[in-house]
């Protein structure tokens, strides 16, 4: 059994955009860590949408940019190094201007990342669901800051995706279309529209009179109702489901949490948890001990001191990268 990441930066990132761009519906799955993240990929979904509002409430804050950009970095380095399936981070407004926004590019790359969303807003963001009428931020200044992630990018499949949010700012479906044509023309490689309503009624009437030619990403929250192959004949490539396994988990630990609390024992939760032995499965405990049979050394072996020295024993490679001789 091998560890993970077989898959290069590249072919991630080649990987996402083909998840974006394909005919088929594509789904970004949720995860906050890099436990989720295995369970995501373990499921079988082909990609992971980390979530600040996820991440955020997995520390314990808001998601308000509460979070700095480098403990983002940190769980997203738990999870690009726990799974092979292409991972798009939500990045905010791009923590500042197109300076800060540029460098964060340069810092997901070096994680692996395979794409980032940067949204419409003024820093520090508040999340779309609260409130109305959020401050938009000025349609030049997006444009400036998604050149500038192109200019940066490394590997030209890097998805840099503009999220627009004069829908859930009241601005309508005109302004909607405006915004996102310019975040086009400016490189962004896709268009994540963001609706709050209850039903897909203002995603239907964007993507009916979308008139680029980068593909649509919807995040339905709100329309969970409506089921994502009714969103691909709307004419939406890639849906993100944004935090459902972040809000799974608070329900079922408050659960537990409660039935241990209120009965003074373990007795009756065992059966809503998963099993230890399922954990260690999970976490590839079975690699560490075919890794402890190679590279450890073995219980008979006399390596004891003799008057030449230790005896060497041969240690067998899984990989061999030696320089011929
Ligand atoms: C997130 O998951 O943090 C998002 C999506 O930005 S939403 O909360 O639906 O705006
Ligand atoms: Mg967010």
């Amino acid at each position: 059994m091998q560890m993970k990441n077989s898959n290069t930066h590249e072919s991630k990132c080649s990987l996402l955009k083909e998840l974006i761009n394909t005919s088929d519906i594509g789904i970004l799955m949720e995860a906050h860590n890099g436990m989720s993240a295995k369970v995501v990929e373990e499921v079988g979904f082909s990609g992971i949408w980390a979530s600040g509002l996820s991440i955020s409430t997995a520390y314990g804050v808001r998601d308000s940019n509460e979070l700095s950009f480098t403990q983002n970095l940190d769980v997203l380095e738990a999870i690009s190094d726990s799974v092979d399936i292409p991972i798009l981070f939500d990045g905010d407004t791009g923590y500042g201007n197109f300076n800060n926004a540029r460098r964060m590019v340069k810092k997901l790359e070096q994680r692996a990342i395979s794409g980032v969303v940067i949204e419409d807003k003024i820093f520090p963001k508040t999340n779309s669901f609260i409130g109305e009428n959020q401050r938009l931020a000025d349609v030049n200044e997006m444009c400036g800051k998604l050149a500038a992630m192109c200019d940066a990018r490394q590997c030209k499949d890097f998805q840099i995706v503009a999220r627009c949010e004069s829908l859930i700012s009241g601005h309508g479906v005109l302004d909607a279309l405006q915004r996102a044509t310019s975040y086009e023309n400016a490189g962004a490689d896709a268009i994540f529209i963001h609706s709050k309503k209850e039903t897909a009624d203002e995603i239907r009437e964007f993507s009916q009179a979308w008139r680029g030619s980068i593909p649509l990403i919807a995040t339905p929250t709100t329309y969970f109702k409506t089921p994502f192959k009714i969103l691909e004949e709307m004419g939406i490539s890639a849906v993100i489901c944004a935090n459902h396994n972040m809000r799974a988990s608070v329900r079922i630990m408050r659960e537990v949490s409660q039935a241990i609390f209120v009965s003074q024992s373990l007795e009756h939760v065992e059966d809503l948890i998963t099993p230890l032995s399922e954990i260690f499965e999970l976490m590839n405990y079975q690699e560490l001990d075919e890794a402890n049979e190679i590279y450890l050394p073995k219980k008979n072996t006399n390596n004891a001191a003799s008057i030449n020295g230790p005896v060497p024993t041969k240690v067998q490679r899984r990989t061999n990268f030696d320089k011929a001789s």
